[in-house]
This record gives structure tokens, C-alpha cells and sequence, in this order.
């Protein structure tokens, strides 16, 4: 009893002691030990000249001493392009995905990405490929102020740097590249824009030859709804194909998604001509006007889903007026943005080595190597280098479009629809009938990819990133898809450049769309890639809408069954179509959900088409006689 009244008495004073107030467990600001780390991550907000802050993540490797400084601005995420990984080593938080890894981590570069302004962490407002000073631009700042405003600020304040600065990026990131250009810092000594936005309107992401591409409000939404993307886009079903279509319009689909509440949609679907609006932002022009001080390297995609059309248009404008040899071209047999990835494949087209990883080493290093190291090695580049698909191969030349560097010239040849579902070189006879037709029905567009489609998705057998090598052999099934092609061929047929569509055609409706796709059909059985066998593997292709056939800016209607010439270009091409292949061009009214539905009645503005507008109409190829259809291909001769 009495050890009982001990043990009770022992607790009672335990308790009676005073408990330390109970506070917050965490230092009001933790400084992370980083004593092994190889490299220092800085997050420094960057002041503008109108006084917005940018946030800029710079990652300088331990021991780096007059280092060149790597600068891409997106409004993707900073601190995302670093991997969610934590570490010590330099190599895992470069991580695999980023075009500069290798340089970064092996090579003495310091490493810096910004928060363009209204994204993420940076401070202001957030504008769509927010167009140069001007007038679509009436601030005081533009991506060239802010590129400018940032790399001054990184030269003094970055003494591991030897003051020489590189601005690279994929995409949209391109696009910021491109306008670093535009009186650029004196401190900006070269670029490298890859697959960069450079006219939204003519070809790259928001239409093609005024066609609308449809992810762009998918697109618009998760960047403009919030300035950390972080609300995405719905849908409400497993196929994007009856997603697109139960919603009627783009307009009416842009409605259901809240999009009017975003600055951008509205410009999109009040600009679906080429107007002032477009014209006053395309990068080629602009460039071409201004003149390029800082050397360049344009990255061109071969099968680039997103921005097949700008950097080859930059390309275009600018090389004639570059006295100074700043401009480089490099063309690559890649999807978009897989000049960061395993460049081994597209999809099931395989090229036998990495084709990413030598472009990497051996044209993007040498070229950053040469203009922004202190003891600069010779450059030892040729202005051009082109990946030669079909034969596989990297070629160096002088310049582009070209047969080769030495020799050869570029021959164009029409290619001739012919009665039969033929084509030839030849043109062809007069024929009773003189045109192949199909129903262009609204209410059955064609898939561009099979169905179920994920639009932008990597669900399923089919992926976005790979789409154009898909097969087409089952557009070519349907009965309203038009298939012409050459007998196997006997000796290789090689294009470089782009190849030109002359269709003439006609309507019973009042307006349309003409997609024409140029495809290389693989023999029947193929050998070690049996997979392969019969394969239609598009190696250009591309969509124009009917009432700009005149006049991109000028929409007009399309005159009912009279025949009518629908031309464009499309995209660039460096292919041999090898003996035993034969060449294909397919000709078809949609390419759904990609683009929205042509209603086939010309109506005023497409966005706003009701239900009622949406008719099937009779189309006509005409494929007989001297003014015939044909594709133009730039062959190489010699
Ligand atoms: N193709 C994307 C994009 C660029 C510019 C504007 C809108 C979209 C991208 O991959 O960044």
C-alpha cells in the first residue's frame, strides 16, 4: 500500500511540471544542406523593365568557370523542366528529357529556364505568343523586351558565366527563341528555335490553311484557365471522335468548356481568315524584314504534329537576305519535340540508330560549342543537314531546298490523277467520265486516326506524338477517300522540298475542305519488317479549306459543281521512295477531330456553323484532259 501512495505521488508531480508551449515544428525558412551536391539550383525573380518579376530557375554545374548560359523561356513551368526527382547529382535532375542534358551535365554549361510573364511563378500579364510591340501589342513589353531584360541580368549577375548566352527551346519555346531575336542583347551570341510556332494561321498549331485544328482549345483552355495549369480539360467520352462530334461547332464545343472566359479563344474564333491579326504576328515575316544578326539553327521536324510549317517558312524568308551566314538549317526524321527523346523511331518507322542522340552530339553541341565557348572550336558544320528518310541517312549540304551538295538539280514534276485510280507522269486522256467523286458527308467525317481517337492522347493502339506514320490504309477503305497510285516503281524516286497540290475539283455545296496526302507504299511483303508489308506511310500531307483558295485573307464561296483549283502547299519532304514501292496520293473532305467539319454550305464564320448548316455534298476529283489534277514534286535529278 504505502509503494502504492509513493507511485501515485511520483505522477502527481510529473504532471504538475510545466509543458513548453507547443509551436510550429518548422524554421520559418529551412537551408537545405547541399554540401554534396554537384551543382546549385538558384530561383531568382528577374525584375522587367515595367517592373514585373520573372521567375527564372538557373542550375550551374560545381566547378563551372566562365561557363556559357543556356536560356529557355516557356510558359510551361519552370521548375517542372527539372524533374520531380530530388538529388544530389547533376545528371538526375537534368533528367533524360531535356535537350541540353548532356551539355549541362558533361559539358561546363550553366542552365537557366524562365517562367514567361502570367505563367507559373512569374508575375503579370499571361498572352498567347504575345506578338511583338506594335500594332497587336500596345504595352511596353513583348517576349524581345523580356529575353532582353533577362539576359542582362544573368550576364551581371551570374559569375560562373562568360557572359555569352544561348536561347534555345522546343515548340512554344521555340517560338520565345525566335523573338529573342528581334533586337537581341548583345550578350545573345546564338539561338536554336526547334519546331518552333512561327505563323499559328498558315500551318502551325491553331489552323492550316484555314482549317481549324480543334486541340487548340484543349490547348487554350489548360494554359490561359489558370496560371499554373493545373485545371485541365474534360470530356465525356472514351472516344475523342464522339466527343467532337456530339459537340456540334468548335464554337459550341469552346461554349461548353466556359472557353469565352479566356482572352485567347475569342481571338480565335474571330480571326478565322488571314487577317491583320495573323499576318501581323508571323515570325518569317517579320524576321525576313528585320534581318538576322544572331547565328541560328532552325530544327525542322519531318512528321511534326504540332509546327510542321514554321521553321522551314523562317527558313525561306530569311535565308535569302542572310549575307552574314547567321542561319542554319537542321531537317530530322522526328515527331515533334523528339529531338529531346530517343530519335530511333516514329511510330513503326525505325531508322536503325539514334537519330535524336546525333543530332544532339554532333550538330546542336558543335554549333553552341563554337559560338558561345570562350576558346571557341572552328564550326566545322555545313549550313544545311538533312536526314534523307526512306534511305536513312544524315547528308550535309550548302543549301535548301537541294538534290544533294554537289550535281543534282530539283526538277518539278507533275504527278497526274489518272483514270483508274492511276497516277503518272504523263498527262492523261480525255476520258468519258474525267473525275472520281465521293459523298463528303458532315455527319461521317474522316477519322485521322482509327477510331477510338485520342485526341492529343497516347491511349490506346494509336498516339498523337506518332500519328502521321500511321497507316492510311484505312482512310484508303472508304468510299469517300480517294487512292491513286504508280505501278511499283524500278528505280528510287527522291523529293527534297515541298511538294505542291493542284487539285481540280468541284462541289455541290458551297464550301469544303481538300486534305491531300503523298504516300510512299511499301511492297506487299517487306522483308525483315514484315510489319511493314503494304504499309502507306504518309511522307507529306496537309489540308486547305476551300474559300481561301483565292485568297488566304478573302474567304469566298465555293461556286456550285463548277470546277474549281484548289492549290497548296505541303509540308517539306526529304524522301526517296525506294524500287519496289509505289507512290500514292489520297484525296478525302475531313480529317476528324483533328479539324473541325467543313459544313459544305459556305456560311460566315465557321465557329458559329448551327446544326442545320452541316450538309453532305458531292465532290469531284477531275483526273482527265489538260486541266487535270496533279501533285507537283520537287524530284531530284542527277
Ligand atoms: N505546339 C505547342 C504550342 C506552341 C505554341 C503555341 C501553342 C502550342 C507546343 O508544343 O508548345
Amino acid at each position: 500500500m504505502k509503494r502504492f501512495l509513493l507511485a501515485c505521488a511520483a505522477v502527481l508531480t510529473i504532471a504538475a511540471a510545466p509543458m513548453p508551449p507547443l509551436v510550429s515544428e518548422s524554421p520559418k525558412t529551412f537551408a537545405p544542406r547541399t554540401d554534396l551536391f554537384d551543382y546549385t539550383k538558384r530561383v531568382v525573380m528577374i525584375p522587367m523593365r515595367d517592373g514585373v518579376k520573372l521567375h527564372t530557375v538557373i542550375i550551374v554545374p560545381r566547378n563551372a568557370a566562365h561557363a556559357p548560359m543556356l536560356l529557355t523561356r516557356t510558359p510551361y513551368g519552370a521548375e517542372e523542366r527539372f524533374g520531380t526527382i530530388s538529388s544530389a547529382h547533376l545528371s538526375e535532375v537534368m533528367g533524360d528529357h531535356d535537350v541540353t542534358d548532356e551539355l549541362v551535365t558533361h559539358d561546363n554549361y550553366i542552365r537557366v529556364v524562365q517562367d514567361v510573364r502570367g505563367k507559373h511563378g512569374s508575375e503579370g500579364d499571361y498572352v498567347m505568343t504575345r506578338p511583338l510591340r506594335g500594332p497587336l501589342n500596345d504595352t511596353q513589353v513583348d517576349h524581345s523586351t523580356d529575353t532582353w531584360d533577362t539576359i542582362d541580368w544573368l550576364v551581371h549577375n551570374t559569375p560562373e558565366s562568360n557572359g555569352k548566352v544561348g536561347i534555345l527551346g522546343i515548340s512554344y519555346d521555340g517560338f520565345t527563341s525566335l523573338m529573342a531575336l528581334f533586337h537581341p542583347h548583345p550578350a545573345l551570341r546564338a539561338a536554336v528555335p526547334i519546331n518552333a510556332m512561327v505563323d499559328g494561321w498558315r500551318g502551325d498549331d491553331w489552323f492550316h490553311n484555314g482549317a481549324f485544328r480543334q486541340d487548340s482549345l484543349v490547348y487554350v483552355h489548360d494554359q490561359e484557365a489558370t496560371r499554373g495549369s493545373d485545371l485541365k480539360w474534360w470530356t465525356d467520352h472514351y472516344d475523342d471522335y464522339d466527343t467532337w462530334l456530339s459537340a456540334g461547332s468548335a464554337g459550341d464545343m469552346a461554349r461548353l468548356h466556359g472557353l469565352e472566359q479566356t482572352g485567347f479563344a475569342g481571338k480565335l474564333m474571330s480571326h478565322p481568315a488571314y487577317d491583320a491579326f495573323w499576318q501581323g504576328q508571323a515570325i518569317d515575316k517579320l524576321l525576313a524584314q528585320q534581318g538576322l544578326s544572331v547565328p541560328t539553327m532552325l530544327v525542322h521536324s519531318l512528321w511534326d504534329q504540332e509546327d510542321i510549317y514554321g521553321n522551314i517558312a523562317a527558313w525561306n524568308a530569311v535565308k535569302p537576305h542572310d549575307a552574314d551566314r547567321n542561319l542554319f538549317l537542321v531537317i530530322g526524321p522526328w515527331f515533334h519535340h523528339q529531338e529531346r527523346l530517343d530519335g530511333s523511331a516514329v511510330g513503326n518507322i525505325a531508322f536503325g540508330s539514334d537519330t535524336a542522340a546525333y543530332f544532339r552530339a554532333n550538330l546542336l553541341r558543335p554549333f553552341l560549342d563554337h559560338f558561345l565557348k570562350d576558346e571557341a572550336p572552328p564550326l566545322g558544320l555545313a549550313t544545311v543537314n538533312a536526314y534523307e528518310t526512306g534511305t536513312n541517312g544524315w547528308h550535309s549540304l550548302k543549301a535548301w531546298p537541294s538534290g544533294c551538295d554537289d550535281g543534282c538539280r530539283i526538277e518539278h514534276t507533275p504527278m497526274y490523277l489518272q483514270p483508274g485510280f492511276k497516277l503518272a507522269t504523263t498527262l492523261p486522256a480525255a476520258s468519258f467520265k474525267g473525275f472520281d467523286s465521293y459523298i463528303a458527308d458532315p455527319a461521317r467525317p474522316v477519322p485521322f486516326l482509327p477510331r477510338p481517337v485520342h485526341i492529343e492522347g497516347d491511349e490506346g493502339q494509336h498516339s498523337w506524338q506518332t500519328w502521321l506514320t500511321s497507316d492510311q490504309r484505312d482512310a484508303a477503305a472508304r468510299t469517300d477517300v480517294l487512292s491513286y497510285s504508280t505501278p511499283p516503281l524500278d528505280a528510287p524516286l527522291k523529293i527534297a522540298g515541298q511538294p505542291v497540290a493542284n487539285l481540280q475539283a468541284s462541289t455541290t455545296g458551297t464550301d469544303g475542305d481538300f486534305v491531300v496526302k503523298l504516300i510512299d507504299v511499301y511492297p506487299d511483303q517487306n522483308g525483315r519488317d514484315a510489319k511493314l508489308g503494304g504499309y502507306q506511310l504518309m511522307v507529306s500531307a496537309d489540308i486547305m479549306r476551300a474559300r481561301y483558295r483565292n485568297d488566304p485573307a478573302k474567304p469566298e464561296a465555293m461556286p456550285s459543281d463548277q470546277k474549281q483549283l484548289i492549290k497548296f502547299a505541303l509540308p517539306t519532304a526529304n524522301h526517296v521512295f525506294l524500287p519496289g514501292h509505289r507512290v500514292m496520293v489520297q484525296i478525302q473532305s475531313s480529317w476528324f477531330p483533328l479539324y473541325d467539319r467543313n459544313p459544305q454550305v459556305f456560311v460566315k464564320n465557321i465557329f458559329f456553323a448551327k446544326p442545320a448548316d452541316y450538309k453532305p455534298a458531292t465532290i469531284k476529283v477531275f483526273d482527265a484532259g489538260q486541266a487535270t489534277s496533279f501533285i507537283d514534286l520537287p524530284v531530284v535529278k542527277g
